[in-house]
């Protein structure tokens, strides 16, 4: 008999803020879904692949979606989806917050000038991106051997097998705006400006940049 493997891997984390302090831009329905429901989705998922294959207990979302081609093909696709979809949503409640937005300083603040001139350029190419990810997706800043890039990516990819380091993302998933913005996804993209937490954002910058 195989002994099933019982351990939680991934859980999903508190918000550090409450679920209606991001309104009006984000509703807290919305919030409570996506955190409560979808999310959870995402974790319960990637636990059952993870129990399928209890080698890969005790790595990191990011380990894996980092070498997807370690993974074991049986959960390999599942594994894509849900730890990508685990690691990316605690990204995004982590650089979200109220009180927030604004133009960013710090490092990430004189990179995104640098690099793409000014911040409203930076913020254009972001939500061009996110307009044109076809279906569902992500847009990201990320950063790569050749400094910072704007991508977007279907699904719950994630940047990092690509073998870059996300530093920010704007969920495009109809489920993190329908409720309030129906289809108008841009509107959306413009709105979310208003609850991103640069400080976190600096922070993951600085991290990827040791790295
Ligand atoms: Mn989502």
């Amino acid at each position: 008999m195989a002994t099933e493997v019982k351990a939680l891997v991934f859980e999903v984390p508190a918000l550090t803020y409450a679920y209606e302090a991001l309104e009006p831009y984000i509703d807290a329905q919305t919030m409570h879904l996506h955190h409560d429901k979808h999310h959870q989705a995402y974790v319960d998922n990637a636990n059952a692949a993870i129990a399928k294959a209890p080698e890969l207990a005790g790595k990191s979302g990011e380990e894996i979606l980092s070498n997807l081609a370690a993974v074991p093909e049986a959960v390999r696709g599942a594994l894509r989806n849900n730890a990508g979809g685990h690691v990316n949503h605690s990204m995004f409640w982590s650089i979200m917050g109220p009180n927030a937005g604004g133009a960013p300083s710090g490092l990430i603040g004189e990179a995104i000038v640098q690099t793409f001139g000014d911040f409203a350029q930076f913020q254009e190419k972001l939500n061009d991106a996110g307009v044109k990810q076809f279906g569902s997706g992500w847009t990201w800043l990320a950063l790569g051997s050749g400094g910072l890039q704007v991508l977007s990516t279907p699904n719950q990819d994630n940047p990092i097998s690509q073998g870059l380091q996300p530093i920010m993302g704007n969920d495009v998933w109809e489920h993190a705006y329908y409720l309030k913005y129906q289809n108008r996804r841009a509107e959306y993209l413009k709105a979310w400006w208003n609850v991103v937490n640069w400080a976190e954002v600096n922070k993951r910058y600085e991290a990827a940049l040791k790295k």
